[in-house]
């Protein structure tokens, strides 16, 4: 018994039209591996969710394609409450990465039909514009200090008002964030690279770096950092107080937060805002963390997070704790997240920042979208839904190519956090 089965009519068309008769996993890899799900309705409307989820793509793809799928045909498109609660709490097993970015998928290609249904953008359905854009931060990165410094000058001059900075650390081969002159991308083999990693001679260069970015950019460009993971909470404490003269926007995952208290040892030391919530998944990850206002921006984007139906309720949790949205945007979250993803940061009162990171050429041309760069911010567009399409004859000329992120270890063989 399923919800198509009502003979209700609106001035949309009936239930019956907006049935859901296909839903399609495609895996492409133009420039990077993304999955994608298409979901078509019986009148022939189109909604699009990205799935990716970096270095397991085939895992996400097989939850949707084996497990999922078959739960939606014949299902009512418009009832994306629903559909969201069945896939959350109906398959028993809640949350994970794999669970939450297959949940995700469909519900923002439920949010794109509805869009399309309505005629609307999805910033629309949401309640409207609270913004004229979204304020983006790119990544600027070198080798040392100097060429770190000279990457945030290029992106200033691009017309950016925000961005980040990452240098290479003396002694330390692979740095996170790190380009050797190409675009930054580290999932770069088909088995995990080794890195080694140092924390002392980390800890020594990233105050220096931001004191040298001051001294060369001024005070007026919002500049942020991402730890990735790196420190333990003291070390964290002790870097966020090292870098409070040159006033970051944020120091981002400065520790692991599967233990949400420890971030309360940053906070007794430091005034420096902190951003965390790129890996987590569902609003309990961010519980703690929130409710005793331990963080400033919460990361979690569309795609990991469950969708726009979830995000809608971290969002409005952080609110009432002063805590501002910060999404995730790097290259492994595909334009048709970012689409989304910009039409909520158009309406969220509480947005804070988007991270902006340029995608290949190719990736662009799969994945045609209506969104735009200008004065420092990103803008959604006004088409139906959230404004990204999919090039499908063009995304079957790249095969999906096994790639995973890098692994580090300390000098003595141990395992860390990348
Ligand atoms: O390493 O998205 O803030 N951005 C980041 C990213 C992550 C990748 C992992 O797939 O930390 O660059
Ligand atoms: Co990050």
């Amino acid at each position: 018994m399923n919800a198509s089965s009502s003979s209700e009519t609106t001035s949309h068309g009936s239930h019956r039209d907006r049935e859901i008769v296909d839903a399609r996993v495609i895996v492409t890899c133009p420039g990077r591996n993304f999955v994608t799900l298409k979901i078509e309705t019986r009148s022939g409307i189109t909604g699009l969710g990205d799935a990716t989820l970096n270095g397991r793509e085939l895992a996400v793809a097989s939850y949707l394609q084996d497990h999922v799928v078959p739960n939606l045909i014949g299902r009512d498109a418009g009832r994306i409450e629903d559909i969201w609660q069945f896939l959350y709490r109906g398959a028993y097993w809640r949350r994970g990465p794999v669970t939450m970015t297959a949940i995700a998928a469909v519900d923002v290609a439920l949010w794109d039909i509805l869009g399309k249904l309505a005629g609307m953008p999805i910033y629309q359905l949401l309640g409207g514009r609270s913004r004229e854009g979204a304020l983006v931060y790119g990544h600027a990165n070198g080798r040392d200090v100097a060429e770190a410094s000279d990457a945030v000058g290029r992106f200033i001059e691009q017309g950016f008002l925000a961005v980040r900075a990452q240098c290479g650390v003396p002694g330390v081969k692979k740095a996170y964030g790190i380009s050797s002159g190409k675009a930054y991308e580290p999932a770069e083999s088909e088995l995990p690279l080794e890195t080694v990693w140092s924390t002392p001679q980390y800890l020594d260069i990233v105050p220096q770096l931001f004191e040298r970015l001051r001294a060369d950019h001024g005070n007026d460009v919002h500049l942020l950092h991402d730890v990735h993971h790196r420190l333990t909470p003291i070390e964290a404490a002790r870097l966020a107080r090292s870098v409070e003269p040159y006033r970051l926007f944020w120091l981002e995952d400065a520790t692991p937060a599967e233990n949400q208290k420890s971030f309360e040892l940053i906070r007794q030391h430091s005034t420096t805002p902190l951003a965390v919530g790129e890996v987590f998944n569902s609003i309990w990850d961010c519980k703690h963390l929130i409710e005793n206002q331990l963080i400033d921006y919460i990361r979690t984007t569309i795609v990991h997070g469950g969708g726009i139906t979830h995000l809608r309720r971290m969002a409005d949790f952080a609110a009432l704790h002063q805590v501002r949205t910060g999404f995730h945007g790097a290259t492994d979250l595909s334009p048709v997240c970012m689409g989304a993803a910009l039409h909520f940061d158009t309406w969220v009162p509480n947005f804070g920042i988007q991270e902006y990171m340029f995608h290949a050429d190719e990736t662009n041309e799969v994945f045609p979208h209506d969104y735009a760069f200008h004065d420092g911010r990103l803008h959604c567009g006004e088409a139906p839904g959230h404004g990204v399409s999919i090039d499908e004859k063009l995304a079957a000329r790249f095969p999906y190519s096994p790639k995973q992120l890098p692994v580090a270890r300390l000098e003595d063989g141990t395992m860390w956090d990348w």
